[in-house]
């Protein structure tokens, strides 16, 4: 009896400690920066239409600026504006605007490069006055597209006439001005103004500097290009943007459970907790005893009709692959129907097409976009990948991977269509992640 109470006695100790892991896991977050009367605050926005994924690139070109602005001396948080409802996010019954970033991503994590914040936290704790963003710039492409070379410009453009601007930002009472701000009907802004801008990130840091505005929204940064692509510099920031813990964990389980892949067996050990002591020795990772598949539908097949392979071309290099790499079970992200995977599965004679099952509870707990990078993940560790010829979401697997330490032959693959015209669909050309 005495021996049975121990055990319960360490049961009890040991749940309680696993709680407390799991709340330190998922406890709220808070910028890790000493905010001064002399911190300004970036934050940046981008066009309604970009997708998931472009909106990660921006982000690693915003946060590529505040490191340029701290680099020199200047004290910078960038704050993350909040996720809209995407087109791509199809669970209209589901409410899903103004969601934050840590439903996505690891921000004690983003902190490590740059401060970062949430908009809720900037504007709850951190605005010069209730409701109010200083100054909000909207930025558009200048006239000057490049015509004599490269040359970095940026100047105070007309508002009057950029119908874009108007659409979303008017004159309010108090000759302040209101905008859409994610849906925020209370929020305004002392200044208003649009600003052409051609060049590197680097063109907007002097300009920033000029403004007396403590906290400053950058709309359609997209306009702004990388500052270095494919430097250490913008690899930093690209590492930096880990998966959520809750994300990982959940694309892990199913790794284990399905597809029977561990980090261990797999040769994928991840540093979850600090994106810097995450470098792989080069073509070091195995990967899961599956094929990884992005299988990019919908808009994208619609939109591309020219370039698309249609399913039964996957589904032949599928089984090309399941043989040659002595395979049976393929993990296929997707965002197509339950009929497409079906006729996918027609094709692949040598293997089993799996999917994580999706039932509105999961959506409800992860969100679309959360159900996404869980796909991401899980093709991510597969032992080969093929992806979608020039789809954004391919493209960051494809970097997550480099970061999980595969070799670039069995990543940087994708299909063009029978049917691509010469010179219209390009394979991905391999911008390797550089740690150092
Ligand atoms: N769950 C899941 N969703 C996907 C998948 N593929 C696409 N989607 C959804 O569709 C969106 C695609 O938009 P983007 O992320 O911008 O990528 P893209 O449209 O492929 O690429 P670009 O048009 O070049 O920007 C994703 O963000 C997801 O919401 C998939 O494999 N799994
Ligand atoms: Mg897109």
């Amino acid at each position: 009896m005495a021996g049975f109470l121990h055990v319960r006695f360490i049961l009890l100790l040991f749940g309680i400690l696993i709680s407390l892991v799991a709340s330190e896991i998922f406890k709220d977050y808070k910028v890790n920066h000493n905010i001064t009367s002399s911190t300004r605050f970036l934050i940046y926005d981008v066009n309604h239409g970009e997708g998931f994924n472009l909106r990660r690139d921006v982000y690693v070109r915003a946060a590529n600026v505040v490191r340029s602005l701290i680099d020199r001396g200047e004290d910078w948080v960038l704050v993350l504006q909040p996720w809209r409802h995407l087109y791509h996010w199809k669970s209209r019954y589901l409410p899903q605007e103004a969601l934050q970033w840590k439903s996505f991503f690891d921000l004690q994590n983003m902190n490590l490069y740059v401060p970062v914040m949430e908009f809720t936290d900037f504007l709850e704790n951190h605005a010069t006055e209730p409701n109010m963003i200083d100054e909000v710039m909207f930025l558009e492409r200048h006239p000057d597209n490049f015509k004599g070379g490269f040359k970095e410009m940026i100047e105070y453009g007309d508002c009057e006439k950029n119908s874009h601007s108007n659409f979303l930002y008017s004159p309010s009472e108090n000759n302040l001005y209101k905008g859409w701000f994610w849906g925020m009907k209370e929020l305004r802004t002392k200044k208003f103004s649009c600003v052409k801008a051609q060049g590197h990130a680097s063109v907007i840091a002097d300009f920033l500097k000029e403004s007396p505005a403590r906290s400053i929204l950058l709309d359609r940064f997209e306009v702004i290009l990388h500052t270095s692509y494919g430097s250490v510099d913008f690899y930093e920031a690209r590492r930096s943007l880990v998966f959520a813990h809750h994300l990982r964990q959940e694309g892990d389980e199913y790794r284990f459970k399905y597809l029977n892949s561990t980090d261990i067996n797999d040769k994928t050990p991840y540093h979850g907790e600090d994106w810097r002591k995450q470098i792989p020795e080069p073509d070091s990772a195995v990967g899961g005893p599956y094929i990884g598949v992005h299988m990019r539908r919908g808009d994208f097949a619609n939109g591309r009709k020219s370039t698309i392979p249609s399913v039964q071309e996957i589904g032949e290099e599928v089984e090309k692959k399941l043989t040659e790499y002595q395979l049976d079970k393929v993990y296929v992200s997707t965002d197509g129907t339950h009929e497409e995977l079906d006729e996918l599965q027609s094709y692949i004679k040598s293997g089993k097409v799996y999917q994580m099952a999706r039932p509105k509870e999961l959506v409800q707990k992860y969100k679309d976009g959360g159900i996404a990078i869980i796909d991401q993940w899980i093709v991510a560790h597969a032992r080969y990948f093929l992806g979608t010829c020039e789809s954004t979401f391919t493209f960051r697997i494809q970097e997550e991977r480099d970061i999980l330490g595969f070799a670039g032959s069995t990543t940087f693959n994708c299909l063009c269509g029978k049917q691509s015209p010469p010179d219209t669909c390009h394979p991905p050309s391999s911008w390797r992640v550089k740690f150092a």
